[in-house]
This record gives structure tokens, sequence and C-alpha cells, in this order.
């Protein structure tokens, strides 16, 4: 198995990459695919992150804008009003690192002020004051492949050889951000799956993981709770746990380091043993 990452480094620290880390979700919207508006409440919000961390969560993303297929943006204003008091109390009582769920650099910004490590951009950081931002404030970046934006990218989207162009996008944008001063561990990457994506595009992306884990960057895949997981029999999205920790355990055998997910506990207890597994320097 290729795992060439040791760690990735964020403004806070670094995570080793000694065994597959989980990150979990919180979604602070009215609207998120699987659990819109649970936890708009920022309260409820707030317990959900403390108990993600007492399940093992290694990082909690935190969002305050849908990009499901077919959503609308939010302003940076909204955007930022949602999470702020999410954030703030994560940070002052959560000892892990917290990471950021945005395409707009403002809304990073307000983040990183109030305490988190990572801003993870959906939009691959193809925004430059994104980039400057990132590169200025010494975070940890992921840097993911979406096709066009959240409101038309499942209309036929279309590749020649999705792979090799994911692959193509993702190396470029370690270029950038690397040109504009991103220390180099900072920087994981995602193929961002289901964003342009038909099914076949998805599977594709995670049987050829190989191909984006050779860049040498930590790989994160998003594959919880997915539409393409209920196309095999999982139902709706709360019914998806176990296609979502099937594919997760199979992007970890293919080089994934980083799966992020909105069932933390399951999907602790199903990496410890996928990692026992599959890491070569257990053996
Ligand atoms: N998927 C979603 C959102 N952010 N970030 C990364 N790096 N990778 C992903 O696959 C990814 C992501 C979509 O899932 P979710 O946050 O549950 O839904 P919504 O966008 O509707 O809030």
């Amino acid at each position: 198995m290729v795992r060439t990452a040791r760690e990735w480094r964020h403004r806070t620290g670094e995570i080793t990459l000694d065994r597959t880390r989980v990150m979990g979700i919180l979604n602070v919207t009215p609207d998120s695919f699987s659990d819109g508006g649970r936890y708009f409440d920022p309260e409820t919000a707030l317990r959900r992150g403390l108990e993600m961390v007492d399940q093992g969560a290694d990082v909690v993303d935190i969002g305050g804008e849908s990009t499901r297929p077919g959503s609308d943006p939010v302003s940076a204003e909204e955007e930022w009003r949602r999470i702020r008091p999410v954030i703030q109390g994560l940070a002052a009582k959560a000892d892990i690192p917290l990471s950021v769920d945005t395409m707009k650099p403002e809304v990073a910004a307000h983040a990183i002020d109030s305490g988190v490590s990572i801003v993870n951009d959906v939009s691959g950081m193809r925004d430059e004051a994104m980039v400057h931002l990132v590169a200025a404030r010494r975070v940890g970046v992921v840097a993911m492949h979406m096709l066009g934006n959240p409101k038309t990218m499942q209309d036929h989207p279309t590749y020649a050889d999705v792979v090799e162009e994911v692959r193509a996008f993702l190396a470029e944008r370690i270029r950038s951000l690397e040109a504009a001063g991103v220390s180099s561990d900072a920087i994981a990457i995602d193929p961002g799956v289901g964003f342009g994506k038909a099914v076949a595009h998805n599977l594709a992306l995670l049987r050829r993981l190989d191909r984006l884990v050779d860049l040498g960057h930590p790989v994160v895949v998003g594959v919880s709770r997915k539409s393409f997981i209920g196309r095999f029999g999982g139902g709706e999205a709360g019914d998806r746990l176990a296609g979502s920790l099937a594919a997760a355990t199979l992007a970890v055998a293919r080089g994934a380091q980083i799966v992020r997910v909105h069932d933390v506990a399951e999907t602790v207890r199903a990496m410890r043993v996928a990692d026992a597994l599959a890491l070569e320097e257990k053996l």
C-alpha cells in the first residue's frame, strides 16, 4: 500500500498520519443534504461538536453553507453569523484542531481569528484571496476538486478521463499554493466525491485513489452518506452508515489518510480495525 504523507501541518501544530484520522462533520445549516436543520441551533451544534471530540474525532469541520447539489449560496455575513458561536465555543472547549468548511476568504479569516487551524475549501482554493490568506495565516489546507459550482455541478458532469483530470487539477492547485508560500506539508487534497461527478466518476476516483496519493500529500475522502452509496441499496441519507464504512475502509486501504464523516463514533471504531489490517508499519 502507498502511504506517502507522514504528517499534516496546521496553524497550531501537526496531525501525525500514523493512523487514519477522522474529521467530524458539523453542518450549522438549515439545508445540508443529510443533517440539514439538525444542528442549526448554535447550542445544539456546540454540544454535537463536543460529543464528536469525545467520540474520538481528530478534527471537527464546521460549515455554515450547504454545498449539496442544487443548493443556493449564502452571503459571507450569514455564513459567519451561523458558525461564529459554534467556532468560538468549540475553540474555547475542544482540545483538537478545528477546520472551517468554506469557499469564502472573509469567512475563513474570521474563523482563523476565532481559533480555527485548517481551511477546507470545496472549490479547491481557486480564489486568489483564499490562497493568500491561507499562506499568510499558516493554516492547514484541504484543496478539493469540484466541477463547476454546487448549483449546477450535477447537471451532466462530463470528463474524458475523470481520474487524470482531477489529478491534474489538484497538482496545479498544490503548485499554486506552494508558489504563494503555503508550506507543502500543510496541503491536503480531496477528490471531491459527489461534486460534479456521476456515480461512475465517484467509483473511478475511489478505485484509482493511488493516482492522487502519489502526489505526496495527505488525501482526504468524504464519502459519508453520499448519494452514490444509496445507489447500492443504502436508501436515504440516514440509512447509509454501513455503505459509508465500506467505502471509507476501501479508500483507506488505497491510501486515504483522513476521512470526513458524520458518524464519528462508528467510523473511529471501523478505522481502528482497518488500520490494524492495512497499515504496513503494524506488520
Ligand atoms: N463534502 C461535503 C462538504 N464538504 N469537504 C471535503 N473536503 N470533502 C467532501 O467530500 C465534502 C466537503 C458535502 O457533505 P456535507 O457537508 O455533509 O453536506 P452539505 O454540503 O449539504 O452541507
